[in-house]
C-alpha cells in the first residue's frame, strides 16, 4: 500500500487532512510515525512557495508521497496580515487566545463591512523523482467583535462566517471539512493523488 507523509507539526492540521483522506487504499503517517524529524524553515514568500519548500524537504528523506500545506489568514483591514506570517505572527509561542484578543483590540470599533478576512491554503505533493504539484483554496469570512467556540485551532475563533452565522470554531470537524480552505486545497489534491496512485 502506498505510504503518504502528512508533513505538518501542527496536530489540528493532521485531523482535517487524514478526515478527508480517509477511504483511500493508502497508509497516512504524521512526520513522527515516519520517524523523520526536521525543522524546515519557511522562507518562501508567498504560501504556494511555502507549501512546495516543506513538501519537496521531506520528499528527499522518503520514498512516500508528501502532502503539505502552508495556510494563514488574511485580513484586509490589516493589510492582509498575519499572511504567510501567520504562526509566527506576535511571537511563534504566544498563545492563541492571546494572539486572538490582540487582533480583537486592532480592530475595536472597525465597522463589520470593514472587517473581511480569509483562510487560504496551498497545498503541496511532492515524491521523489516526479514534478510537484500545487493546489489552492480560500474561505471568506469576517473577524467578529468576540472570540466563540472551542474547536479547530489557531485563528478559528474569531474568524466568523456569514453563512454560519458563527466562527469555524464553533463548528464540528466534519462541518469544517465541508467549507474551509484546507479542505478545498485538499480535495483538489486528492484528484491528483488518485491520478498518482492509478498511474
Ligand atoms: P506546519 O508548518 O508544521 O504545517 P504551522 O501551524 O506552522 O504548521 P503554517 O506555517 O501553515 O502551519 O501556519 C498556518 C497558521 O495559520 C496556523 O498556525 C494558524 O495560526 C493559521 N491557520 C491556518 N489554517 C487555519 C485554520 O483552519 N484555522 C485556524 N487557523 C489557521
Amino acid at each position: 500500500m502506498k505510504k503518504i507523509i502528512v508533513a505538518t507539526q501542527n496536530k489540528g492540521k493532521v485531523k482535517e487532512i487524514n478526515d478527508i483522506l480517509e477511504g483511500l487504499p493508502v497508509c497516512v503517517q504524521t512526520m513522527s510515525e515516519a520517524g523523520i524529524d526536521i525543522d524546515v524553515e519557511e522562507n518562501g514568500t508567498t504560501f504556494e512557495a511555502n507549501a512546495i519548500i516543506k513538501a519537496e524537504a521531506i520528499s528527499k528523506l522518503t520514498d512516500a508521497l508528501v502532502i503539505a500545506d502552508d495556510s494563514g489568514l488574511e485580513i484586509d483591514y490589516l493589510n492582509k496580515e498575519p499572511g504567510v506570517y501567520s504562526a509566527r505572527y506576535l511571537g511563534k509561542d504566544t498563545s492563541y487566545e492571546i494572539k486572538n484578543q490582540i487582533i480583537l483590540d486592532r480592530l475595536k470599533d472597525v465597522p463589520k463591512a470593514q472587517r473581511t478576512a480569509r483562510f487560504v491554503c496551498a497545498m503541496a505533493l511532492a515524491e521523489a523523482g516526479r514534478e510537484t504539484v500545487t493546489t489552492y483554496g480560500t474561505i471568506e469570512g469576517y473577524i467578529g467583535d468576540h472570540a466563540e467556540g472551542e474547536n479547530g485551532f489557531g485563528y478559528d475563533p474569531i474568524f466568523f462566517v456569514e453563512e454560519l452565522g458563527t466562527s469555524t470554531a464553533n463548528i464540528s470537524l466534519e462541518a469544517k471539512n465541508e467549507i474551509s480552505h484546507r479542505a478545498k486545497a485538499m480535495r483538489a489534491l486528492l484528484e491528483k493523488i488518485k491520478e498518482r496512485l492509478n498511474g
